[in-house]
Formats: structure tokens, sequence, C-alpha cells
């Protein structure tokens, strides 16, 4: 097993549902540590740069003004597997396909409005970490 780090995103929608305890709990019980974390009001040249590789989909735009519509939660989360493990936690990107019981299946209402972002792969975690904690080594 590898200790490895993700970067989650709380977005607007499950900030607004005052989620973010019940959320954190989940990343604690599956063994996930919070090593940085950050509340936030997204600029829209962040949220464009942060999903530079979706630039050419035809939910782009929506996806940008949605990230910037509320507050956010971004945290670093360190656990064996992270990746994976927090991947597991959110359940499919649509949230009528997510599991029962994942963070998406229980807290997000559409497939734009998802609750939670996480990192695919370790090297676009490290890239993400950098995005946002350019202080964390
Ligand atoms: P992921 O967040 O599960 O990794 P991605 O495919 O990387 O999913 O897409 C990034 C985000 O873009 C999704 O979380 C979702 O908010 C949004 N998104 C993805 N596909 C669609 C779509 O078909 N319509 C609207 N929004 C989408």
């Amino acid at each position: 097993m590898a200790i490895e780090r993700t970067l989650s995103i709380i977005k607007p929608d499950a900030v607004a549902k005052n989620v973010i305890g019940q959320i954190y709990s989940r990343f604690e019980g599956a063994g996930l540590k919070i090593v940085a974390a950050r509340m936030t009001q997204l600029s829209r040249e962040q949220a464009e740069g942060f999903y530079a590789a979706h630039k050419e989909r035809g939910f782009f735009k929506d996806l940008v003004d949605f990230m910037v519509s509320g507050p956010v939660m971004i945290q670093a989360l360190e656990g064996e597997n992270a990746v994976l493990a927090h991947r597991d936690l959110m359940g499919a990107t649509d949230p009528k396909k997510a599991e029962p019981g994942t963070i998406r299946a229980d807290f997000a209402d559409s497939i734009d409005a998802n609750a939670v972002h996480g990192s695919d792969a370790v090297e676009a975690a490290k890239v993400e970490i950098a995005y946002f904690f350019p202080e964390v080594k």
C-alpha cells in the first residue's frame, strides 16, 4: 500500500448545504488525514485554470459558473491509496449513478452540482495540490 495525497474540493452546493463536517467525517473514517485546508471563493481565473483540461467540453462554462457561485472548501488528503480511496468515497460523477452511501449519492443533486471534486490520479493530485497549496511540500 502506498501513502498518497489527493486534492479534494467541497463544491459550492455542499458548502451551502452545511455538510462540510459530515464530509470530513467520511474522510477521517476512511483513514484519510487532512494535511492542508482552506475555505475560499474561487475567481473565474482560478476555476478556469483548475479545470483547463475540460476547456473544450460543452459543459466548461457551466462548470466554471458553478464553481465560482459560492465558497468552496479545498483540502489535501493523505493516506493509503488516497486517490482511489477518496474516489470511492465520492462515488460516480453523476449522482444518479453513484453507489448508495457515497458522498455524491447522499449530498449531490445533479451532475453539475455534484458536491465534491477529487483528483483522478497521483500525478494529477500533485499538480492540483501545488495549484492551491504551493506552500505544501
Ligand atoms: P469527476 O469530477 O468525477 O472527476 P470529470 O469528468 O473530471 O468528473 O468532470 C469534472 C466535473 O465537470 C464534474 O465533477 C462535473 O461537475 C462536471 N461534469 C462532467 N461531465 C459533465 C456533464 O456531462 N455535464 C455537466 N457537467 C459535467
